[in-house]
């Protein structure tokens, strides 16, 4: 399967038989004499293919094996301490004009950026495999789907990209000789002389996650981690793909998207976009508390939505996804059980910690261990004053794994949406729950998204961060005109007569004079859900307000739980001089997209703050 480059070779001998795209081995064998990798290996996806890599990252002290009475078939990876996290910083917008990129993104004129990554990968896999990693986003062959192909010289990548992505031999019967591909570059930018010793984890201090948008291409260089090397995920899946749904009418959102079966058996399916830290996987994998009997939760995806308007005018979501890529710290039995449940086998951890029975440990998992190895390797007992897991720790899971799976998650014509849902952390201001009174409002509501920042995001605590859509660093294009491409779709669908999906804002994170959560939250939100879905069909009440309806107190179920009157009304009263500072704050938001701003946003603003005065 693997052949070797000689620069007087044409690098195609050696392509197997089942790839019959021209296109895609002149690019491979273009890349290959960049980059000048010791061999090319054509990845086929197999599972035979995955145990063999891994067995090769155990060796070369990449991965651990977990131990198999525990944890069966499962790896631990710790990074280079300095390779953790996306990069933000060193993520680019290469469009022609800068304006396109607009003032949320880095940006490089797109000639001035390939100069300078020509100079970086020449010869970056020196020493190294290329791996060509095909895969599809979507499900294979659906007409939402799109198929990239990413050249890495990391097994690591590979090993995750066969958990996220529908990956393998398939993808080039959809393929054909002449399909699309979304070409994807990567190099963890370390390349080997003759017999110098490879680190387990290679990376390069110098990084860059480069998106051409025009040209649909994707280069990333220097890092091994997450976002910044599986480019199937928020590379393309959000930034390209936001790109290709703004020039063809369709949506690509950083969404959970879930199905809410009430006890008659009806189902509705919710798209929810909230910033980090604010329990997203959770919300996508909730359990339903029993006394609430017959409700339940089926998950389609935890990340990432691509929408498109049916022939009906309705829209279609599918998850561009197939496995999990999600935070460890606090994720536990009491907080996400399904995924507890998913992660007990045929997972890959990033950057926990080792028991010494051999299983992983993370803070917030359960009580901690008398004693571990921390992220580093190094010795952790609970005195030693430091996280034993790095608070950006992963686990990366095959989606098929989840025991709450949505039947309908791998259809390739997607599910309807009935409802969006927004939320953010917020300590005070913004009500548990409130329903926009149009497509208009809601995208204001969308729009304005903030979420307060928590002691494991770098900064100060507690100041609230705008985070549009929870799109900002994840929007391919000019956020106003991301704003104007929601409004115009809209309108677009009111238009036809369709159906809209509902706009709900939501906010569990209140707290009260204490400091300590209102909300109980988790299982709990399926009240809040289950009163979003009698706003849809008529059958639940609620009381308009400044910003829109929430329900009262009557209009929630509160069956099996003591959740008092007092609480509810301190979880959604609307504050006016809270308001009045909000409404304001979202002026500089506006100031700052100015340029490509819809104006409906600041006159909608303006509505709102004369409702204020009266
Ligand atoms: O994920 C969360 N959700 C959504 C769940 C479906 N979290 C965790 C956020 C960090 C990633 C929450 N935290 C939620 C929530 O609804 N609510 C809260 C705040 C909270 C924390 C603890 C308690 C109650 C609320 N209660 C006890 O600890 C007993
Ligand atoms: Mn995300």
């Amino acid at each position: 399967m693997s052949n070797t480059v000689s620069p007087s070779l044409p690098l195609n001998t050696d392509v197997p038989e089942w790839v019959r795209h021209p296109g895609l081995k002149t690019w491979v064998a273009q890349i290959a004499q960049l980059t000048k990798p010791d061999s090319i290996v054509w990845c086929d996806g197999t599972e035979a293919e995955y145990d063999r890599l891994c067995e090769q990252m155990v060796q070369a002290g990449t991965l651990r094996r977990l131990n198999p009475a525990k944890r069966p078939n499962s790896y631990l990876a710790w990074s280079d301490p300095d390779d953790v996290a996306r990069v933000e910083d060193r993520t680019f917008i290469c469009s022609e004009k800068e304006i396109d990129a607009g003032p949320t993104n880095n940006w490089m004129a797109p000639a001035a950026m390939r100069e300078q990554l020509n100079g970086l990968f020449a010869g970056c896999m020196r020493g190294r495999t290329m791996y060509v990693i095909p895969f599809s986003m979507g499900p294979l062959g659906s007409p939402i789907a799109q198929i990239g192909i990413e050249l890495s010289d990391s097994p690591y990548v590979v090993a995750n990209m066969r958990l996220m992505t529908r990956m393998g031999r398939k993808v080039y019967d959809v393929l054909g000789s002449d399909g699309e591909f979304v070409p994807c570059v990567h190099s963890v930018g370390r390349p080997l002389a003759p017999g110098q010793a490879d680190v387990p984890w290679p990376c390069n201090r110098t990084k860059y996650i480069v998106h051409y948008p025009e040209t649909r291409e994707i280069w990333s260089y220097g890092s091994g981690y997450g976002g910044n090397a599986l480019l199937g995920k928020k590379c393309l899946a959000l930034r390209i793909a936001s790109v290709m749904g703004r020039d063809e009418g369709w949506m690509a959102e950083h969404m959970l998207i879930l199905g809410v079966t009430s006890p008659e058996g009806k189902k509705m399916h919710v798209a929810a976009a909230f910033p980090s830290a604010c329990g997203k996987t959770n919300f996508a994998m909730l359990i339903p508390p029993e006394s609430l009997s017959g409700w339940s939760v089926t998950t389609i995806g935890d990340d990432i939505a691509w929408i498109k308007p049916g022939a009906d005018g309705r829209l279609y979501a599918i998850n561009p996804e197939a496995g999990y890529f999600g935070v460890a710290p606090g994720t536990s039995k009491k907080t996400n059980f399904n995924c507890m449940a998913s992660l007990r086998q045929n997972a890959l951890f990033t950057n926990v910690a080792l028991t010494d029975d051999g299983d992983v440990w993370w803070e917030g998992m359960g009580p901690a261990p008398a004693h571990c190895l921390d992220w580093h390797g190094k010795d952790w007992t609970p005195d030693s004053g430091r996280k034993a897991a790095h608070p950006n720790a992963r686990f990366t899971v095959a989606a098929e794994q989840n025991p709450a799976i949505d039947p309908e998650w791998d259809n390739p014509d997607g599910v309807a949406i009935d409802a969006f849902i927004f939320g953010g952390r917020r300590s005070d201001t913004i009500p548990l729950v409130t329903e926009a009174r149009s497509w208009q409002e809601g995208v204001y509501m969308a729009a304005t998204l903030g979420s307060q920042t928590t002691a494991a995001a770098a900064g100060v605590q507690g100041v609230v961060r705008r985070d549009p859509f929870a799109m900002l660093p994840f929007c391919g294009y000019n956020m106003g005109d991301y704003f104007g491409h929601w409004l115009k779709l809209g309108e677009q669908l009111q238009m036809v007569g369709a159906v809209l999906p509902r706009f709900f804002c939501v906010n569990w994170f209140r707290t009260d004079a204490q400091g300590k959560f209102i909300w109980p939250g988790f299982g709990e939100n399926m009240r809040v859900l289950k009163w979003m879905l009698g706003r849809i069909d008529g059958s639940a009440h609620g009381e308009e307000n400044l910003f829109g309806i929430s329900p009262r107190y009557q209009d929630i179920s509160w069956d099996g739980l003591d959740f008092p009157a007092d609480k509810f009304e301190a979880a959604t009263r609307i504050d006016t001089d809270g308001w009045r500072q909000e409404l304001d704050a979202h002026t500089e938001l506006f100031e700052r997209l100015a340029e490509r701003l819809p104006g409906a946003l600041p006159v909608i603003q303006q509505r709102l703050l004369e409702r204020l005065d009266t």
